[in-house]
């Protein structure tokens, strides 16, 4: 049994259809704006299987050469990300119980068989700061372990609307996505997930 140190929180459908639709418009306006790139690894250049693009004052970016960071431009476009959209700034003031707004909102898209593979996220400076995901489209399988990559990992299916919030020590904790089950929700018509993660970067002074 995985021991969450917590909190861990899961908001089962916290999004019902309107809403999500709502949302996916405003996600696709983004990504007008701020198109889906393939981020590679640092080091090997490998490519991931996951697209991505940002949205708000910073956004998280990877490549070959320079690894990964949070930066205020669209690694290809050279453009600002766009500004984050109000809905999700709500749903953060709502269930985040954090008093800054996030800066940064991570856009993965899985499409096919797009994996995540187990990680921690420590690119931020401020880990006091929950993180909120949001999932959107077809079911994710998602797994959570401890602070150690060895720990024991528990399982969760993140469906289309479902919210999860990582705060405390669970902040820190091993995740990925291990698989996307084809055709689980009609949400997108060309298929696959989204994922939303909202963020804090830098430390509030
Ligand atoms: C647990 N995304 O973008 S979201 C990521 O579904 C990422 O695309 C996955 O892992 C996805 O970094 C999982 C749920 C999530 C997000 C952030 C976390 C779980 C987390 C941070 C710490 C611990
Ligand atoms: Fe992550």
């Amino acid at each position: 049994m995985r021991r969450s140190k917590g909190p861990l929180r899961h908001f089962p459908r916290a999004l019902n259809r309107p809403a999500q639709m709502a949302l996916l418009g405003a996600i696709r306006k983004v990504i007008a704006e701020a198109p889906l790139y393939t981020p590679t690894m640092p080091r090997s250049g490998k490519p991931m299987s996951v697209r991505m693009t940002n949205a708000g004052p910073l956004g998280w970016v990877t490549d070959k050469e320079r690894g990964y960071r949070y930066q205020a431009m669209h690694p290809e476009t050279g453009k600002p990300w766009p500004p984050i959209p109000p809905m999700l700034l709500d749903l953060w003031t709502e269930c985040a119980g954090y008093p800054q707004p996030p800066e940064a909102c991570l856009i993965n898209y899985y499409a096919g068989a797009a994996k995540m593979g187990l990680h921690q996220d420590r690119d931020e400076q401020d880990f006091d700061a929950p993180v909120l995901s949001v999932s959107l489209g077809d079911t994710g399988i998602f797994r959570v372990g401890g602070t150690a990559r060895k720990s024991p990992t528990q399982s969760y299916e993140l469906r289309s609307g479902d919210v999860f919030v990582l705060g405390g020590t669970d902040r820190l904790a091993y995740h990925g996505i291990d698989r996307v089950l084809p055709g689980t929700s009609d949400l997108l018509e060309e298929g696959g997930r989204f994922n939303l993660t909202l963020r804090r970067v830098t430390k509030p002074d």
